[in-house]
């Protein structure tokens, strides 16, 4: 039995209002689409079948290491973060797992926190695990790293915290463990570059051999922060030999704001998949560095490419494709619910155009070195507007045309706002 957060009512009345205009629009859409030989019905079902996981640490107001900014009404527990991730479902049809953070979640009984889940019409998706911060009453530090530090009982904590998390996630029905590690140096010879690789891909053997065999290991690379000078994993390079080092089950993690400026992420994707090590994204996007603002907010164009390159990779799937697609934001000046309904449409958005590459035209174009038609075979699905198709999916599937505005008049976060703690100020997340 679910137990929806906003009323079924009142998104109908929502969508009423608004219903007419989007059926003109669709009507003219899919006419376009005949015109080019796509049936739109195709892709409806694609587009409704496709969804991307919500991360349970992007519900309350993030922050920057200067300051915090909470809003009355955030949630302060795994439970009200759940039914935020709930809404972000209900009215965007496109979420229905939550990405959780171990140890920021707490938990008594996840068989508990499991039913809850499924009564508010979601599941789990990835676990990840936490070894960039120490927590309270931790035997050893990870100031000096975790899976790569040179004290070998840091590594083994390290170690059964990861071994842990694939516990927890076997209790909530996950198949996925992101390994995101901090570990790296701000100095130059601070540490032996090579060993603490050895290191790294020792203890990380030792996560892998507790990994289910239906589970995979996702190992997330990032350029620089925490650490400044170098990082253990810093990047795709590092990412698949480490990958491939361990073994079949595991597989890279791309956060789109894990790389140097201007690097081609949709190249790296095709690459991963070239190699079957795709296991994953997180979505955002950045300016400046991890700067975790929402997706598509800054280059929805690049969205469109890496979203190019994965239905290019489906299409031709060699070893298999099947990665998982989470977002990971911090929303510190919006109010999250309303940032990750507004991430997910952008990132259905770039799945949504990219399926609409004629693809027999652009292969034809390559093969032939048509350098323009190749370029303008993606601009033609680039420029266009699929807004329409989206809102008939949501509002067929239950849920809002106009997600924001029916949002707002539900009045959630006013309600929450009278229900829940406030939540204290201070210093944000990684
Ligand atoms: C690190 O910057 C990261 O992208 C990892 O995915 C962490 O788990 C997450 O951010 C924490 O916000
Ligand atoms: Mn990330
Ligand atoms: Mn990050």
């Amino acid at each position: 039995m679910t137990h929806l957060p906003i009323s079924a009512d009142l998104i109908a009345e929502q969508n009423d209002k608004r219903l007419e205009a989007v059926e003109e629009d669709y009507a003219a859409l899919s006419r376009k689409l005949t015109r080019n030989g796509i049936n739109i019905s195709d892709v409806r079902q694609k587009v409704s079948d496709f969804s991307v996981a919500v991360p349970s640490w992007g519900t309350g107001r993030g922050g920057t290491r200067f300051a915090k900014f909470p809003i009355p009404g955030e949630p302060t527990n795994i439970h009200e973060k759940l039914e935020d991730c709930a809404v972000i479902n209900q009215l965007s049809q496109a979420t229905p797992r939550v990405s959780p953070h171990f140890p920021w979640d707490k938990v008594q009984d996840y068989s508990a926190l499991r039913r809850d889940a499924e009564a508010l019409g979601l599941g789990f998706d990835a676990i990840n695990s936490n070894t960039f911060q120490d927590q309270p009453g931790q035997s050893h530090s990870y100031a000096n790293g975790s899976l790569a530090s040179t004290d070998a009982a840091t590594r083994a904590q390290a170690v059964a915290h990861n071994i842990e998390c694939i516990e927890i996630g076997k209790k909530l029905g996950a198949t996925d463990l992101t390994v995101w590690v901090g570990d790296g140096t701000n100095f130059p010879g601070q540490q032996d570059l090579g060993r603490s690789l050895d290191r790294y891909l020792d203890a990380a053997a030792e996560i892998y051999a507790a990994l289910p065999d239906d589970w995979r290991m996702l190992l997330e690379h990032k350029m620089f922060e925490p650490a400044f000078y170098s990082s253990v994993i810093s990047d795709w390079g590092s990412s698949i030999l480490a990958a491939q080092t361990l073994g079949e089950k595991c597989k890279c993690l791309i956060d789109l704001g894990h790389h140097a400026p201007n690097v081609n992420i949709e190249q790296i994707v095709a690459r991963l998949h070239r190699f079957d090590k795709l296991g994953g994204f997180h979505f955002n996007d950045s300016k400046y560095g991890d700067d975790d603002l929402d997706s598509g907010s800054i280059n929805p164009h690049q969205l469109f490419l890496v979203f190019n390159e994965l239905v290019e990779a489906e299409r031709n799937p060699r070893g298999g494709f099947s990665p998982s697609y989470m977002i990971d934001q911090s929303h510190n000046v919006t109010d999250p619910i309303e940032s990750m309904m507004s991430s997910a449409d952008a990132i259905v958005t770039a799945y949504s155009k990219a399926l609409l590459v004629d693809r027999d035209a652009l292969h034809a174009a390559q093969e032939t070195n048509d350098v323009m038609l190749a370029f303008q075979t993606l601009r033609d699905a680039y420029k266009t507007d699929v807004s329409p198709l989206l809102a008939a999916v949501r509002a067929d599937k239950g849920g809002a045309i106009d997600m924001i505005a029916t949002y707002r008049a539900s009045q959630y976060r006013e309600r929450k706002s009278q229900e829940r703690a406030a939540v204290g100020l201070g210093a944000g997340i990684v």
